[in-house]
């Protein structure tokens, strides 16, 4: 497929709360595809470099605290202007801006806790999907159903 990779993440909590599958099902309903998806613990050292940009912000301790205290459904997503699609459909970053519909405005009560992380540009997912995933862990295949979508 044509079209961009982007990077996401569920944080902790998505798993506890067994709402992976509405997230996932979210995304894929919106005809973006998944081509690499696992469950990790984050190691603190790689947390602190994906959220680099916000090391001198009050909240860095305890984003990484809360990042690295759980298991995290990591994935990359491809489709035309995937990057700014999957940022619309998570919403925004403090959940009381998050509009119903989205998925932080209807799954989310907490801006630290707010359900996904999406690349916000192709520099930040080029960057985050080669923290994240070795090359051979993403996977190129064929979808039948592609001429559906674009
Ligand atoms: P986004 O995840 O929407 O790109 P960023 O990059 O500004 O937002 O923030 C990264 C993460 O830091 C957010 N997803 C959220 O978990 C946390 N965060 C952002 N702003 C705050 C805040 N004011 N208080 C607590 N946590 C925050």
């Amino acid at each position: 497929m044509a079209g961009e990779k982007t990077f996401a993440m569920l944080k902790p909590g998505v798993l506890q709360r067994r709402i992976v599958g509405e997230v996932l099902s979210r995304i894929e309903r919106k005809g973006l595809k998944l081509i690499a998806l696992k469950m990790m613990s984050i190691p603190r050292d790689l947390c602190e470099q994906h959220y680099a940009e916000h090391k001198d912000r009050p909240f860095f301790n305890d984003l990484v605290s809360y990042v690295t205290s759980g298991p995290v459904v990591a994935m990359v997503i491809t489709g035309e202007n995937a990057i700014a699609i999957l940022r619309m459909l998570c919403g925004a970053t403090r959940v009381n801006e998050a509009v119903p519909g989205t998925i932080r405005g209807d799954l989310g009560l907490d801006t630290q806790k707010n359900v996904i992380h999406a690349s916000d540009s192709a520099e930040s997912a080029a960057r985050e999907i080669g923290l994240f995933f070795k090359p051979s862990e993403i996977q190129a295949y064929e979808d039948g159903n592609e001429a559906w979508y674009v």
